[in-house]
């Protein structure tokens, strides 16, 4: 007999611990599938040098469990990654959630089965089972997508992606590293490389605006400080624009006619760190070009004074995007890293890569000779995860079928034709400025009611209605209108490296508030989950 469950989860990140605790808390039957070996989902694979938190530790912790609260602490301002995955590791031992998963399996198949009205769900290994919920919790950045360049595969020294690190490391010690990428997962590795590394060539398509993180270890006074705010920590980031601790200034740059005032404010917010320069800023930062131009240029001054060669200072200040139209990465001596004698930094606009070689990498302007190469070319941003599975809803539709002509979702959790199939991060999520757990907590406390409420009903099929989707998707294409990152459709928030989306370029989220997506949620709810057919 084939194992049959209420609720089938995939994926053993933020997202799927939470999902898989939350509905056994409801009394439903739960198994979990997750590909990696372990726990942790993005911060199990995410696993190279230098990667850490972009939120604050004590921002991005669960807020769903006191006792978790409670139990642990910090040692890290902004935490790095084997300690995120202890931390998700400790709340899968603590809740015992380990039991509920099947790690190192891979879901490669879902289909709807419409006469039972379940899921038939299939791993890479054959594995069957039956569930009549699927939440798939697999994460907005979590499909790896390496560049097609010619003679990808001849190189013949390491290689990897980033988020595919191998769990025993890479040596870079004395070695000539490239490193192809410039977002916030190359910043990370570059700084954190660059002094071990024998020679080391960043290959840059795109450069970015780095702000400091200003990291800190956390002393056992401010660790018992930030415990005991844990729940005001949370209360704030529910009421900010994007969920973080930094809350935007209530008043326009405009309003504040002095330009000394302006700086003062924004080295004050450069000194602060994290996120601060971009959520903490006037509240026009996502629509005044004027004022995201002074930023930038406030930005490009740092460079040019942190990095000693000014032709090196100048093609690291971004000419294509102001700041605050992509996410920021958060850096530490980033810049000063290329005043270092064994740094070059390719620009590969002006001299693109002509194929990778079983040596190295070749660009028009020569061949870079190399013992090790990284890939922190980022991913199939949203749409990934769930398009390299083969899904198929009614009528044997696959996903892709469906989103031939990009994603269609209501709210982002649902999509019409693929009944009882919950997303808690994909397409048309607030994922451009939402601090990834507070809005993982709301969408699966909203699922969990959802199939609370179907079980108070007597009902056991939900899906939104083609009507409510079209509402949903056009939404989310008209909530970056007039917004400075429509002028920026290089990034993951557009989808810019999906095959599914390089040509279109189309808006991949939803760009409203937290407030405002925790309100819209708690309002389908409110009336009987508008949008939804329930039978
Ligand atoms: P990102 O932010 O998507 O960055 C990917 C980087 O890789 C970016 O610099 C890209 O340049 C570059 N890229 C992608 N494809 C290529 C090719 N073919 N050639 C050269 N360079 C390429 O991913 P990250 O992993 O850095 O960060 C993702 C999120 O994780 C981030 O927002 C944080 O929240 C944490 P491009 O800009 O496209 O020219």
């Amino acid at each position: 007999m084939i194992d049959t469950y209420d609720v089938a989860i995939i994926g053993a990140g933020v997202s799927g611990l939470y999902a898989a605790y939350k509905m056994r808390e409801q009394g439903f039957t739960v198994r979990g599938f997750d590909a990696a070996a372990g726990i942790g989902g993005t911060w199990y694979w995410n696993r190279y040098p230098g990667a850490r938190f972009d939120s604050e530790s004590y921002s991005y912790q669960y807020s769903f469990s006191q006792a978790i609260v409670n139990e642990w602490q910090w040692s890290e301002k902004f935490a790095g990654q084997p300690e995120i995955e202890r931390y998700l590791n400790f709340v899968a031992d603590r809740l015992d959630l380990r039991r509920e998963f099947e790690l190192g399996s891979r879901v490669e198949t879902l289909r709807y089965d419409e006469a039972s009205q379940m899921w038939e769900i299939v791993t890479a290994a054959g594995r069957r089972a039956m569930a009549r919920y699927v939440v798939a919790a697999t994460g907005f950045l979590s499909a790896p997508q390496p560049p097609d360049y010619e003679g990808e595969g001849d190189f013949k020294g390491l290689t990897a992606h980033s988020a595919r690190w191998p769990r025993e490391g890479i040596d870079v010690r004395g070695k000539r590293v490239g490193v192809i990428g410039s977002g916030p997962t190359a910043v990370q590795i570059v700084q954190s490389v660059a002094p071990d590394a024998g020679h080391l060539t960043l290959f840059q398509r795109t450069a970015n605006w780095c702000t400091p993180l200003r990291n800190t270890q956390l002393t056992a006074a401010e660790q018992q400080e930030l415990a005991a705010q844990a729940s005001d920590i949370v209360a704030l980031c529910k009421r900010t624009f994007a969920g973080f601790i930094h809350d935007m200034d209530p008043r326009m740059s405009t309003e504040v006619t002095d330009k000394a005032e302006r700086l003062a404010k924004y080295q004050e917010l450069y000194e602060r760190g994290g996120f601060a320069l971009w959520f903490a800023n006037y509240s026009d930062m996502f629509t005044n070009r004027d004022f995201a131009n002074e930023v930038s240029e406030f930005l490009a001054e740092k460079i040019r004074n942190r990095v000693n060669d000014p032709a090196t200072a100048e093609k690291l200040i971004p000419k294509n995007h102001p700041f605050g139209t992509k996410r920021p990465p958060g850096e530490k001596n980033y810049y000063e890293i290329f005043n270092r004698d064994n740094i070059e930094l390719v620009d590969l606009r002006a001299t693109p890569v002509t194929r990778i070689t079983p040596t190295g990498v070749e660009t028009t302007a020569g061949s870079h000779e190399l013992d090790i190469l990284i890939y922190a070319t980022g991913f199939q941003s949203l749409t990934g995860a769930l398009l390299r599975m083969d899904i198929r809803g009614e009528n044997g539709v696959t996903l892709q079928e469906k989103w031939s002509d990009g994603p269609r979702t209501h709210l982002g959790v649902q999509i019409a034709g693929f009944p009882n199939f919950f997303v808690t991060s994909g397409p048309h999520h607030p994922a451009v400025f939402c601090n990834a757990t507070r809005c993982a907590e709301t969408v699966i406390e909203w699922i969990a009611d959802c199939l609370v409420h179907m079980r108070n009903n007597g009902r056991t099929v939900i899906q939104s209605t083609p009507g409510a989707e079209e509402h949903w998707t056009e939404y989310c294409y008209n909530s970056v209108k007039g917004l400075i990152i429509e002028d920026m459709r290089d990034s993951w928030f557009f989808g810019n490296n999906n095959p599914d989306n390089k040509a279109e370029k189309r808006f991949l989220l939803w760009a409203g508030s937290v407030p405002d997506f925790n309100l819209t949620y708690a309002d389908v709810a409110a009336q009987g989950y508008r949008g939804f057919e329930i039978r």
